[in-house]
């Protein structure tokens, strides 16, 4: 139909598969995808889901159902066919994520942090993979602080690090400390960034750092303690604006590209900032409400992308 030959744009000249480089999966006689609601016992994957080209994730769950309402309304008005059953959150019932298909897009909540992200990223690779969906591209959208950027900028990810200025993502594996790299698809961003001018919103590309919590770790003033002074915040958030070329600081993108990077699939991350963190910590409601309403333009720029891709 219609809809499939739009999710055809993303599939190119050759097919890029899912690499997942996990032997034990093929000792499972059933994959349970216990935190989105799903396994492999039906064998019905491939049909359900082998057409996925574009998954879009974000924190809120209320807003990636939003983006799946609007992108169903937005589709209908192009005439395009969308299934019925395109707004049934398939893993309500777990209660953790929600997660929607709407023809080749796969739309999802992520939760804060990387713990959360992580659990997701792992059960939507190993999903994708059984469903043997080719050319996937993933991308998260967000909030995040600026370094030295106007709130309201979309912030493209180029290279996730660590708060340590360490580029990729370190964590642990049985107790010992693993690395991995953390790069977004330069493809994937210049699409995203021609969007964006498209729609005259304001973006940068530049280095993410990736912290563990929103206070502490990012060098919050405001958070319950604070055991380190003014100036180590700033000259820190310095650093890493001057000699690391960060631009943002969140608390995802390090852990969702190193996934993406290791599984072989293009994948981004698109932030709005929501205030200066060289002018403060503070997230006002007026800095709320302003992020929120940019928070709506981006997903205008990735309901485009969905859209004419
Ligand atoms: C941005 O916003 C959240 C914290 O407020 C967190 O998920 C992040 O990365
Ligand atoms: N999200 C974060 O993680 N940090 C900020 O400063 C704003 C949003």
């Amino acid at each position: 139909n219609n809809a499939t030959s739009k999710g055809e744009k993303f599939k190119e000249k050759s097919t890029t598969i899912i690499q997942l480089s996990n032997p034990n999966l093929k000792k499972l006689p059933v994959d349970f995808l216990y935190h989105i609601g799903l396994d492999t016992s039906g064998g019905d994957l491939e049909k359900r889901f082998g057409d996925v080209r574009l998954v879009v994730v974000g924190g809120c769950h209320k807003r990636m159902s939003d983006f799946a309402k609007v992108l169903v309304e937005r589709m209908r008005s192009c005439d395009i066919d969308v299934n019925e059953d395109c707004l049934v959150d398939m893993s309500e019932e777990r209660g953790r994520y929600c997660l929607f298909k709407v023809n080749h897009v796969l739309i999802a909540n992520h939760g804060m942090g990387a713990g959360s992200v992580s659990i997701l990223i792992h059960e939507l690779l190993k999903l994708l993979a059984y469903a043997k969906a080719g050319n996937v591209s993933f991308v998260r959208m967000g909030t995040c602080g600026g370094l030295d950027v106007e709130p309201g900028t979309i912030c493209l990810t180029d290279s996730a690090m660590g708060p340590d200025g360490e580029s990729g993502y370190e964590f642990f594996q049985c107790g010992k400390r693993a690395r991995y790299p953390a790069e977004a698809d330069a493809k994937l961003n210049s699409l995203i960034a021609s969007t964006c001018a498209k729609f005259n919103r304001t973006y940068k590309i530049g280095n993410t750092v990736t912290s563990p919590d929103f206070y502490e770790s990012q060098g919050r003033l405001d958070g319950a303690f604070c055991d380190y002074s003014e100036a180590a915040k700033l000259g820190w958030l310095a650093d890493l604006a001057e000699n690391k070329g960060a631009i943002n600081c969140e608390m995802e993108a390090a852990i969702f590209l190193s996934l993406c990077q290791r599984a072989g699939v293009s994948a981004t991350v698109a932030c709005v900032a929501l205030l200066n963190r060289l002018h403060g910590d503070q997230v006002t409601s007026e800095g709320a409400a302003e992020g929120a309403l940019a928070v709506k333009a981006l997903r205008e720029i990735l309901l485009d992308i969905c859209l004419s891709n």
